[in-house]
């Protein structure tokens, strides 16, 4: 009994024991359910020797995320170690969780974990093959940079693709001489003794690498000698960083569609895409803390800290002042956000966020000036840095920004002990940011000026000084100043600001000479009128001669009358005529300015409404401009592009006429006050978004001569009466001849449209107006402005805005009510797409507007085909679109093709500029 007793519970021990861990694990499964949170962290280690880290990493059951987040520390070693969930990767410095106190981006580069690889290979006689391989100790970490350094003798080393198994990388290690040791060879790393191989070249974040050895002396080891170590042993050394990231998802994108596991689970947390692949979470501007547990960010209410202040502050760089609040070295600043970099070169720069160069610093306005120095940031690092430095706000719009001390109340601010207002003479006021609330900053009083940060900083403004409304003694007083009226006897003389002795004057003596002379003066006026009325007479038709042929008018008129096809579209038109038909200009006749003149409505002699085009400006540059659309516009037909019907020259300035338009503009349209009963439809949108490209398509892809816009916008798409889209205003349009690909220009454009990539390099392509429709499709989206404001003032860019929103949100959030109404989730998801594609800061990643077009004319296609026939009767949603185009568009050529000219011409090609401008070349010679 005994002994089957006693083998009866080794029995259950050897059963259970494997289980035991299971049993384990099933417990902690059952957490599974609750989120972490300090409470239930409350007893996990933080430390390990000197070296922290906080959850999602931690030792110990229910203290980590998952396995990859396990940590152990052993503390028998003398100074303890720390690993990671593999528990042969030792961790060198603190494991650092994103945390909002600081700028985002340098906790970004924070967030590598630094390690130490090296492994050693034992050569052995008759084997010629060695390879090792690398894994990272988890699913969640990925080699960020890495450079190999394997030393040894008479090598090649292969870096073997993941996929493939062919060679990515090599390097060679030979030792031509005696006596080299690993450590001098591993420094240089040359190829005696040591070479290299380099991994940041192979794309992003590999977990697993594969290197391949092969000897080159066969098979014999030489005899042991001093270098020895380096002939029989092959030793891959690197100093390099593991990037870590919550790898439950992909990116942000996708923790919008499932949330389950989300990692960012504290209010007040927030989700940032991971270089690779992954995400982080990180506490909302104003709060810090630990953004993976539960109620971890916080407010901040650390408030402002002044400093010590050293009394060796350097308070300038370069010519720009820094005044305190600000710093550019330790104790020489408010708060850490305030800690700027001067570059410490033969022209110093002030950087703020280390990339804007600071002009001032308006120090009792609360604003910090700066300029985009727009070169060498690759795009990823911009959005990170872009408006996530804590505690300045501003749009990205506005070269200045303006900056909170700390994100408390004013009245929060005086509670606690440290208040940033010391200036006995200042006061704090709010700061508001287009997000809402945003913090507090020190101001001098009313009628003080200088520096409310530091001790007496606010001085005495002497009004008196500087101009005021004081008409007679000024004296100065603390903070304001009196006025007291002039003493009797005396009066104010306003250009020595002071009370002078008032003059005695013979009244009568002046009436009398300032009667007579008056009189005369009238009649010499009256009479030198009279003169030049007449001249003026008889000159005016010589000038309107001579304003013909300064406004190249001859040239014109020969170009115009040589083409016969030209003829009865342009034709030349007095003057005479055009004063009648716009009522001598009569101001209620503009329709609108523009960038390049402004335009009348007129009505012809035989009743032809049209729209005239007058420049403002006389300077030759303007006239240019003119010349030039007339050229372009005179060679081009197409239905989408406002046609010309001919212009005079023989005013001060030329004047176009065209085919008036009667429904405006689309921007009218989209952003006018719409009382209009011409709503725009989705249908409209896509069909006028189609159009546009079609033009466009059309003057790009033209044969002989390509013709740039320039200056796409929605105030120049004009709407007809049947709400077809015109494109107008070519006055900033450049002609190109095909073979070149670029021009360069003077920067032209409408802000809001305007191509960055053009914008710095003055290279103006076809994809600059690829651009612009880019923004066009946005407005017709989103309905909003190129530049709107959002509810407390700030300007706020279309397009910033845009490729912002896209990542976080999901573009049914973003886009118009009516939009969303009416378009269906695939179209808004394919607009926004191709807008995305559109704005794309390269030019060379753009879509041509030929693939623009067909995308467009693909989705209207598919709206048309899903459409029932019986839609049509329904008045109210019925389009605006008329048989002939919808007919036109059904066809859907992949061509550029011109509706109109498809009509008369049965080849399939594009009606082309090379065909209409060679004919009249040949016939003007
Ligand atoms: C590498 O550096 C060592 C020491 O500077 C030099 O002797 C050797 O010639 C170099 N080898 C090569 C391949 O450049
Ligand atoms: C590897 O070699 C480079 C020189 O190519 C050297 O700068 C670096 O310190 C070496 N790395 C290690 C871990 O020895
Ligand atoms: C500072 O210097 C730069 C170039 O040296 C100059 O462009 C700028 O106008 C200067 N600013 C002030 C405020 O003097
Ligand atoms: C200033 O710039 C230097 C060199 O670019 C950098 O090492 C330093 O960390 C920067 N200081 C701050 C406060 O950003
Ligand atoms: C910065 O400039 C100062 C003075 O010109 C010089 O003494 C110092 O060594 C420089 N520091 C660096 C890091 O270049
Ligand atoms: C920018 C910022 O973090 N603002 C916060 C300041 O604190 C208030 C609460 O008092 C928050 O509502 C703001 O969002």
């Amino acid at each position: 009994m005994g002994i089957a007793g006693v083998l009866l519970v080794l029995f259950l021990l050897l059963v259970l024991c494997p289980l035991l861990p299971v049993l384990i694990m099933v417990r902690a499964s059952g957490l599974k359910g609750t989120l972490p949170s300090a409470a239930m962290l409350a007893d996990c280690p933080k430390r390990c020797g000197n070296l922290t880290f906080d959850y999602p990493f931690g030792i110990g059951t229910g203290c980590f995320r998952n396995p990859d987040f396990k940590l152990t520390c052993d503390d028998t070693a003398q100074p303890p170690k720390l690993f990671l969930c593999d528990g042969t990767t030792q961790v060198f410095q603190n494991i650092v969780t994103i945390d909002n106190f600081s700028p985002v981006l340098y906790s970004f580069l924070n967030l590598r974990i630094p390690i130490n690889i090296s492994h050693k290979i034992d050569m052995r006689s008759g084997v010629d093959v060695y390879h090792m391989f690398w894994k990272s100790p988890g699913r969640s970490f990925s080699l960020s940079y890495a450079q190999l350094n394997i030393t040894g003798c008479g090598f090649h080393a292969y870096l073997v693709g993941n996929e493939t198994g062919s060679a990515l990388d090599d390097c060679e290690a030979s030792c031509p001489v005696e006596g080299i040791t690993d450590m001098v060879a591993r420094k240089i790393c040359n190829g005696t003794g040591c070479c290299s191989i380099n991994f940041s070249d192979y794309g992003f974040a590999p977990r697993t690498f594969h290197l391949k050895f092969v000897r080159h002396e066969h098979g014999k080891l030489k005899p042991r000698n001093s270098d020895s170590s380096l002939r029989d042993r092959i030793h891959i050394t690197s100093s390099t960083s593991l990037q870590w990231s919550i790898v439950d998802q992909a990116n942000c994108h996708y923790t919008e569609k499932n949330k389950t596991n989300y990692a960012c689970i504290s209010k007040d947390s927030r989700c940032l895409s991971a270089d690779g692949f992954g995400y982080y979470c990180y506490c909302d501007d104003g709060y810090g803390g630990n953004p993976y547990i539960l109620e971890g960010c916080s407010r901040d209410t650390t408030g402002y800290i002044p400093a010590q202040q050293k009394d060796d502050c350097t308070r300038s760089c370069g010519n720009v002042s820094v005044p305190y609040t600000f710093g550019l070295a330790e104790d020489c600043f408010g708060r850490e956000i305030f800690y700027l970099n001067c570059t410490n070169s033969t022209s110093p720069v002030l950087l703020l966020d280390q990339y804007y160069h600071v002009t001032n610093i308006n120090v009792n306005e609360g604003l910090i000036e700066y300029v985009d120095p727009g070169t060498g940031w690759d795009e990823t690092v911009l959005t990170i840095l872009q408006g996530q430095r804590l505690y300045y706000t501003g749009s990205n719009q506005t070269s200045s920004r303006q900056w909170a001390v700390a994100n408390l109340t004013c009245l929060e601010a005086q509670q606690i002990s440290r208040y940033a207002c010391v200036s006995s003479q200042s006061t704090c006021v709010p700061v508001t940011s287009y997000r809402g609330y945003f913090g507090y900053r020190c101001k001098c009083k009313d009628g003080f000026h200088g520096n409310p940060y530091i001790k007496q900083g606010c001085e005495d403004i002497d009004e008196c000084l500087a101009p005021n409304n004081c008409t007679g003694i000024c004296l100065n007083t603390v903070g304001t100043f009196t006025c007291t009226d002039c003493p009797p006897k005396t009066e104010y003389d306003p250009t020595k600001r002071q009370c002078t002795p008032t003059k005695q004057q013979n009244l009568l003596i002046g009436i009398i000479i300032g009667l007579c002379s008056g009189v005369g003066i009238l009649l010499l006026g009256l009479f030198v009128i009279f003169l030049v009325v007449t001249w003026k007479r008889n000159i005016q038709r010589q000038q309107r001669r001579a304003h013909f042929r300064k406004n190249k008018g001859l040239l014109l008129e020969q170009l115009i009358a040589s083409d016969e096809n030209a003829s009865d579209k342009a034709k030349i038109f007095s003057f005479e005529d055009l004063k009648k038909a716009t009522n001598n200009f009569d101001p209620t006749r503009i329709l609108g300015r523009g960038g390049h003149g402004t335009v009348y409505k007129g009505i012809l002699a035989n009743k032809h409404v049209v729209a005239i085009k007058k420049a403002m400006v006389i300077e030759e540059d303007e006239i240019n401009q003119f010349i030039n659309e007339v050229v372009i516009l005179s060679q081009i037909d197409h239905r989408n592009i406002v046609k010309l019907f001919g212009c005079c020259l023989e005013a001060e300035v030329p004047l176009l006429v065209y085919d008036f338009i009667p429904n405006g503009s689309l921007f009218g349209l989209l952003h006018g006050n719409s009382s209009s009963e011409l709503a725009l439809h989705w249908d409209d949108c896509l069909r006028i978004a189609a159009e546009t490209a079609g033009a466009l398509c059309y003057l790009h892809s033209s044969a002989s001569v390509s013709v740039f816009h320039r200056d796409v916008k929605s105030s120049n798409i004009l709407l007809d009466g049947k709400c077809t889209a015109k494109l107008s205003d070519f006055g900033a349009s450049r002609l190109v001849p095909i073979d070149k690909t670029h021009v360069v220009t003077n920067v032209q454009g409408t802000h809001g449209y305007l191509d960055p990539e053009y914008f710095y390099t003055a290279q103006l392509n076809q994809k600059s107006d690829v651009y612009s429709f880019g923004v066009v499709l946005l407005e017709l989206l989103l309905r909003r402005e190129p530049i709107f404001t959002v509810h407390s003032g700030f300007k706020q860019n279309l397009s910033n805005y845009f490729l912002t929103e896209i990542n976080t949100r999901p573009v049914t959030e973003i886009v118009a009510a009516q939009v969303l109404e009416e378009a269906t989730e695939e179209e808004m998801e394919n607009i926004a797409l191709l807008a995305e594609m559109c704005l794309r800061p390269r030019g060379e990643e753009r879509p041509t507007m030929k693939q623009v077009e067909t995308k467009l004319q693909i989705l209207q296609a598919k709206r048309l085909s899903a459409r029932p026939v019986t839609r049509d009767n329904d008045a109210e949603r019925k389009p605006l679109l008329n048989a002939r185009t919808r007919a036109n568009y059904q066809s859907l050529s992949v061509d550029c093709e011109d509706p109109a000219s498809s009509s008369w011409q049965s080849s399939q090609n594009c009606y082309s500029l090379e065909q209409e401008s060679s004919t009249s070349t040949t016939r003007r010679r």
